[in-house]
């Protein structure tokens, strides 16, 4: 019968798992996820620094509410703290505002208040919320969400920090370009001169403030695959080509994988990263895609974002600070690049995240770099990463004895299947774009046996896009796709035939 229909998964991300889990839940019983590497994950990945629970990739849950899946699931499976659970947590209303402590330091090893630098994040804060409201709007006015913040600041600045001597001044235009970086990182992009400004409110958040999986985000991955038939995925079979069919000869998708061995499958779900598809699009696809597809591949953004750990002896830090945050006083030209990439890539780095709460992590900083810089800091040997972090912790704190204990980074850029970490939607794109990477093949118009090839993963959803529930989403999209394609929708009409 239909549940007997061979569908092929590629990739056991978030995605990859929830189509599967779908489909088998649904009573398809032959579906197969094929993954490159010895695991599952992909971007959800949990590592360890000694016996603490470290993030490498996804970190929390977005808009922990109702409404999100990944909430509802981390729930359900009992993985959440109980202060996540609570209906003010649930019910939290970021609107750019947070209720984080944060403590700043500048380069000349001062320690600012948040007081100090109010009018640099307030202005901040305006022009992002105002970067979302141009959609829909016939042209935009500027290039991009950078050229936008860049431009509005001069302008303002002049009348609305008039009373504010020109050291000072200076001193909120380099914090402003820290706040530039700390968006590159969100964005993962470069900079904030890729991001497109006409399509940045076509991102959705969720209420609710943000959270992490106490005992990693890996916890969801188990608890959905224990949930699966054993033995779904086949570990260590990267795909190196699907051959679909824009005719009628054709009767099966034939998916090959690098080793050669090829096998026949009905349907096949792709959820391999953005980053991947732009580098192996060609090779992936024979046929190769329609134009439209292609072309929205490479349009949409897909940069890098990593993370740095490091592990101290005891804290520069107060006790109640949950983010650090650098200034670079020679940064009042609004800058979110570094012109001189080797010789201080470090300085994109915009600040840490303090690892909560103490009594578990200790005294554990996440730092968190983006772009060419972070891509740079991928390939130098760990013992160079540390020593630059030394230096720079050094200076800001003005204290050069500290010294720290360990780091622990991630390269998500040299990961031969993502490439990078996730997508945004850079200059030039629209929701034009994201409804092409959803569209199957072959495309609608053709004669050809429908829905051959689907697609899914966190670079597929309209609005969710770069996080977990939106990839988890998609799965469960693809999934219903190929559902439907299988129930009756007339059963009077079935019957007669
Ligand atoms: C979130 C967060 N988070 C930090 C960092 C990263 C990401 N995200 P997968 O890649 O998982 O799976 C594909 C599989 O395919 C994989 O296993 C491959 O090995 C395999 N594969 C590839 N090629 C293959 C082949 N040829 N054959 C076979 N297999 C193949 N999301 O919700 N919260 O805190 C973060 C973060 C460092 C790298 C994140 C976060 C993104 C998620 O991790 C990611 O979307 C999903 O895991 C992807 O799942 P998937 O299944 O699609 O792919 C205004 C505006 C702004 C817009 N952006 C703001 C949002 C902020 C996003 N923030 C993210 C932040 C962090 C810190």
């Amino acid at each position: 019968g239909n549940k007997n229909v061979n569908i092929v998964i590629v990739g056991s991300g978030i995605a990859g798992i929830a189509a599967a889990h779908r489909l088998t839940t649904s009573g398809f019983n032959n579906v197969h996820i094929l993954e490159a590497t010895e695991r599952s994950g992909g971007r959800i990945k949990t590592g360890r620094l000694d016996d603490k629970i470290i993030e490498i990739g996804a970190n929390w849950i977005h808009g922990p509410s109702e409404e999100n899946p990944v909430f509802f699931l981390a729930r359900h499976y009992g993985l959440l703290d109980p202060e996540a659970l609570t209906p003010e947590n649930q019910a939290y209303d970021l609107g750019g505002e947070t209720p984080w402590v944060t403590n700043i330091f500048s380069s000349s090893g001062r320690k600012l208040s948040e007081k100090d630098i109010y009018p640099a994040l307030e202005m901040f804060t305006m022009l992002l919320n105002e970067s979302s409201e141009f959609q829909n709007q016939l042209g935009e006015p500027y290039a991009s969400v950078g050229d936008f913040i860049r431009s509005e600041v001069r302008q303002r600045c002049v009348e609305k920090w008039k009373d504010i001597d020109s050291a000072n001044r200076s001193l909120q235009l380099c914090v402003i370009s820290g706040m530039l970086k700390r968006e590159c990182c969100v964005n993962g992009s470069h900079s904030l001169d890729e991001v497109g400004l006409g399509a940045f409110g076509q991102y959705k958040t969720f209420p609710g403030l943000d959270c992490t999986f106490p005992g990693g985000y890996e916890g969801l991955i188990a608890n959905l695959m224990s949930e699966l038939p054993d033995d779904i995925v086949r570990y260590n079979r990267p795909v190196r080509s699907v051959f679909w069919s824009n005719t009628e000869k054709q009767s099966s998708v034939i998916v090959e994988c690098e080793d050669g061995e090829r096998m026949n499958a009905d349907h096949v779900i792709v959820t391999v990263p953005l980053g991947y598809l732009k580098r192996h699009h060609t090779r992936l696809f024979r046929p190769p895609l329609p134009l439209h597809k292609l072309h929205s591949i490479q349009r949409l953004g897909f940069g890098t974002n990593n993370k740095i750990f490091v592990e101290f002896d005891e804290p520069w830090w107060d006790a109640d600070c949950d983010v650090i945050q650098l200034v670079w006083e020679d940064e009042d030209a609004l800058v979110d690049q570094v012109s001189d990439v080797k010789g201080s890539w470090i300085k994109k780095l915009f600040g840490f995240t303090v690892l909560k709460p103490t009594e578990r992590y200790g005294n554990l900083l996440c730092g968190w770099i983006a772009g060419h810089e972070s891509e740079y800091m991928e390939t130098l040997p760990e013992e160079e990463v540390t020593h630059v972090v030394t230096q720079l912790v050094r200076r800001f704190t003005g204290n050069p004895s500290i010294t720290p204990r360990r780091i622990l980074r991630s390269q998500w850029f040299q990961d031969p299947w993502t490439n990078g970490s996730y997508s945004y939607l850079a200059t030039g794109c629209s929701q034009q774009d994201l409804e092409n990477m959803i569209e199957p093949l072959p495309p609608s118009a053709s004669k050809a046996r429908p829905l051959q090839v689907l697609f899914a993963g966190e670079a597929t959803h309209l609005y969710y896009f770069s996080t977990v529930h939106g990839a988890l989403l998609t799965g469960w999209r693809e999934a219903d796709r190929l559902i439907a394609h299988y129930t009756p929708t007339n059963p009077s009409k079935r019957r007669m035939s």
